[in-house]
């Protein structure tokens, strides 16, 4: 008895597995370049859609940049529409052939519903070739004050849960129909070490962040079979506005929180997006933790006395 026709069936499989392999990287641009003798293994975000919400300071605005810098396209919103406008112009510069702003309040429905409108109209314009979106980045929130629990205020913890749950809820539900199927889309959340540990002064933040880690979780379950690839990064300190906004505008109470030790940057945290957001289409990063080598822990940070 000759085995011929199981072996000829064998390969038969195994040329359409390749052949589906090479259709799954050609569609999502997936680019394999030699460097060093070293084989790197990338998708490309040239002329993708990528929505940032927060995208006026911080992480979102050198996000922007960075995406604009690998040739992505831009959708930025947060509530200051002027620096909006400063961070479009900074995208273009960076390499963007096209970076579009509007107001969005990530606490309001009303105003999400308009944001998410707004961009379907600019992804599904005549002249935009690709017309889903590749990347959205639920970025927008912060923390309101430093009080404990026994002396907290309402409008704080509000402002913690709309922006950093609800906001991310919102965003998600609303831009879900305009993400692309199979096809490397993602959707990555910014959470936060506070996610993942509590802090005095910190319940309604860690609390907001814990919210936002198991958020994403369930969305990954729900969003298994669409090809949607669903992750958090999740950075301990950084200097951006953040304490700023904490510690409701207090200059010299925000600097001390970084004094004598090496911060974290926008920009690391903005190059690790990018490079999220770039994987191979078959790639998830579930979740990130970044943190500075000065920080070990989130009550453990080692400053240099000068
Ligand atoms: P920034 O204060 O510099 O940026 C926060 C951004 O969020 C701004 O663009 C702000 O825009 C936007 N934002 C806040 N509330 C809303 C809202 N209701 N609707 C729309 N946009 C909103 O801080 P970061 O860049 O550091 O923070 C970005 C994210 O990173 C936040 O989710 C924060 O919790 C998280 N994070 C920060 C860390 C840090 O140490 N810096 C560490 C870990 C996580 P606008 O005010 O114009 O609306
Ligand atoms: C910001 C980092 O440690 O201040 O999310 O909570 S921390």
């Amino acid at each position: 008895m000759s085995c011929a026709p199981a072996a000829g069936l064998k390969l038969a499989a195994k040329t359409r597995t390749l052949e589906k392999l090479i259709e799954t990287a050609s569609a999502t641009n997936l680019v394999t370049t030699t460097k060093n003798g070293k084989m790197t293994n990338k998708s490309s975000l040239k002329n993708k859609w990528v929505l940032i919400t927060g995208a006026s300071s911080g992480f979102g605005a050198a996000a922007a940049r960075a995406f604009g810098a690998a040739g992505a396209k831009l959708l930025l919103g947060a509530r200051r529409v002027d620096r909006l406008k400063t961070t479009a112009a900074e995208v273009k510069k960076a390499g963007a052939s096209e970076a579009h702003f509007h107001y969005l309040d990530v606490a309001k429905t009303a105003s999400v519903g308009k944001f998410v409108s707004w961009a379907e109209k600019v992804v599904q314009s005549p002249k935009s070739k690709v017309q889903s979106l590749h990347v959205l980045i639920n970025n927008a929130g912060g923390a309101h004050g430093i009080d404990t629990v026994a002396e907290g205020k309402d409008a704080d913890w509000e402002a913690m849960i709309q922006s950093n749950v609800l906001g991310v809820l919102r965003m998600t539900r609303a831009a879900l129909p305009l993400l692309a199927r199979d096809a490397g889309a993602s959707i990555i959340n910014v959470g936060s070490v506070a996610g993942h540990g509590a802090y005095e002064g910190g319940a309604v933040y860690c609390a907001a962040k814990a919210g936002e880690l198991q958020i994403t979780r369930a969305l990954r379950l729900e969003l298994i079979g669409t090809g949607i690839r669903v992750g958090t990064v999740d950075p301990g300190l950084a200097e951006t506005e953040f304490s700023l906004v904490r510690l409701k505008g207090d200059t010299a109470a925000a600097k001390k929180v970084y004094a004598g030790m090496n911060p974290l940057t926008a920009g690391d945290i903005a190059e690790i997006l990018v490079w999220v957001a770039s994987r191979p289409a078959h790639v998830n990063v579930d979740e990130l933790i970044v943190k500075p080598v000065d920080q070990a822990a989130i009550g453990k940070v080692f400053r240099r006395k000068f």
